[in-house]
């Protein structure tokens, strides 16, 4: 498995980021071009429980049928309980560390936000780093200061070599931006769940990439 171009285009989702069927979202999104997922379940009127865990279920079918990664956002259990690919945290979640135990060898995303904490995410075990906000974003509430593509340069300047992927306000028309401060690829959820047509929108994506 080659994690550097797998995680070109990585769509990230839950049933609140989307205003039709998540899972037609999700087979038009993977058909324009999409090459890893997460699961991100949460928000106002998210699922939960036996709910959470068969849309869960149903988007993993989705990836499965594609080849496309299919990664869960903070929940490890749940993660386990499927056998995910994977499992991506935040800097609130549990411990890097802790979760590598849990998980062995399944791929492990961290959130980090300056070089501190991509130092210690790439000591702990992350396979991938995500970094962001990268512009301003309304989907996260909580999303820290944009800090737009340079922290990802600063990453590489510090030596960081794990694979990078930006994160926050990113759409077609600045991904070039992301590519060319070092990042492997880029994580998208807006742009796409929300596109009237998710396929073209993921095309769009990866031919703006293509150009970098
Ligand atoms: N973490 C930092 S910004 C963000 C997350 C989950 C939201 C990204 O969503 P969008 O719609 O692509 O800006
Ligand atoms: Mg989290």
């Amino acid at each position: 498995m080659n994690l550097k171009k797998l995680l070109k285009l990585y769509f990230i989702m839950g049933s609140t980021n989307c205003e039709r069927d998540p899972r037609d979202v999700l087979r038009e999104a993977i058909d324009g071009g999409v090459t890893f997922f997460q699961f991100r379940e949460k928000g106002k009127g998210s699922l939960t429980g036996e709910a959470k865990r068969e849309f869960a279920r149903e988007l993993q079918e989705i990836c499965g049928e594609n080849d496309v990664p299919f990664i869960v956002n903070d929940d490890v259990d749940l993660a386990l309980q499927l056998d995910a690919d994977g499992v991506h945290v935040g800097q609130d979640d549990e411990a890097v560390e802790q979760v590598r135990e849990k998980i062995g060898s399944k791929i492990l995303g961290v959130s980090a936000h300056n070089v501190e904490e991509a130092v210690e995410a790439v000591n702990k075990g992350a396979d991938y780093i995500g970094v962001g906000p990268m512009f301003s974003t309304e989907t996260k509430a909580d999303a820290r200061e944009v800090q737009g593509p340079r922290i990802i340069e600063e990453l590489r300047e510090a030596g960081i070599r794990l694979p990078i992927v930006g994160i926050g306000g990113i759409q077609a028309s600045n991904v070039t931006q992301v590519i060319k401060a070092g990042a492997e690829g880029v994580s998208v959820i807006s742009a796409i769940s929300y596109a009237s047509d998710p396929k073209q929108s993921a095309q769009e994506f990866i031919d703006k990439m293509k150009e970098s």
